[in-house]
């Protein structure tokens, strides 16, 4: 309840700050995207894992604002990016599930798009296979309420859910994101699931996303296998706005 309430505040006293992890084109090496991840800096007691407060903020109906908060910021900053010059970006953000279910979601997301000059095109939400599976009625009406407006979706963490194939199917999505620890078992292992995972997103038209890429076998092994995209740590940790743009954007 202290840390709720100190939450509650962070959001206002600026403690609040989002990260970008790049994004590259698995053949050309060329930055395409960035996701973004929400860090708090406690006054006291430094740097907590969203891991840590995002399920506190959605028991107490916070993750709204939040969401909101960093929906807001990051189109901001990444249109702003491509205003001083840099490349188009396409930008993921990470959803939980209580935030979908506001009926003004998709208010809050069409004012972040407006308020930045962000194409919806231009922005995805990461959605993981258990919030979807929760209640799969309501989550394909909301996907295609989301998908109207322009906005991208895409499958986050896919591969570890308990959802069947089957919703692929069914589900209005743009890409798949597929676990860190199936890409984190290659070149030895892991290839049979991968290769699935690509052929299957051929199949339905999707793209695929290899996160938590740490070693360049790996990365060698993800572009011979046609992956289209690569994140991970060794192309780039998450990073504050100013060190991204430092790293990534410098204007000549
Ligand atoms: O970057 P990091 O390892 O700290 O992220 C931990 C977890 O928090 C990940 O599962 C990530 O998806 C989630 N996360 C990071 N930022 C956000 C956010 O803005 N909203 C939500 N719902 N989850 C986030
Ligand atoms: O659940 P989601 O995929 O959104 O979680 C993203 C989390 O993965 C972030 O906390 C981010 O810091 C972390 N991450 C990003 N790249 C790597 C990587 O190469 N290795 C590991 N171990 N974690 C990573
Ligand atoms: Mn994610
Ligand atoms: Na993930």
């Amino acid at each position: 309840a202290a840390l709720e309430r100190e939450l509650r505040r962070a959001i206002g006293a600026g403690q609040l700050a989002v990260h970008y992890q790049p994004q590259f084109d698995c053949a050309s090496e060329a930055l395409v995207g960035v996701e973004a991840l929400l860090r708090w800096r406690h006054p006291e007691h430094g740097p907590i894992s969203p891991a840590e407060f995002i399920p506190i903020a959605e028991e107490s109906g916070l993750i709204v604002q939040l969401g909101a908060w960093v929906l807001q910021r990051a189109c901001a900053e990444v249109a702003g990016w491509e205003r001083a010059g840099g490349p188009a970006l396409t930008l993921a953000v990470n959803m939980s599930a209580r935030q979908l279910r506001e009926p003004g979601f998709i208010e809050d997301v069409m004012r972040a798009l407006a308020g930045s000059g962000l194409p919806p095109g231009r922005l995805e939400l990461e959605l993981t296979e258990s919030l979807l599976m929760e209640d799969v009625e309501g989550a394909v009406a909301f996907m295609q309420a989301v998908r109207a407006t322009g906005v991208r979706l895409a499958i986050d963490d896919f591969g570890t859910g308990y959802s069947s194939l089957a919703y692929l199917q069914t589900f209005p999505i743009n890409q798949l994101k597929v676990d860190r620890s199936f890409v984190q078992l290659l070149p030895e292992r892991g290839e049979t699931i991968i290769h699935a995972v690509l052929a299957l997103a051929r199949g339905f038209g999707l793209t695929v996303v290899a996160e938590g890429v740490e070693e360049p076998a790996q990365l060698e092994w993800l572009r011979r296998a046609g992956c289209d995209v690569v994140q991970g740590y060794l192309l780039g940790k998450p990073m504050a706005p100013e060190d991204f743009a430092e790293r990534f954007l410098t204007v000549r």
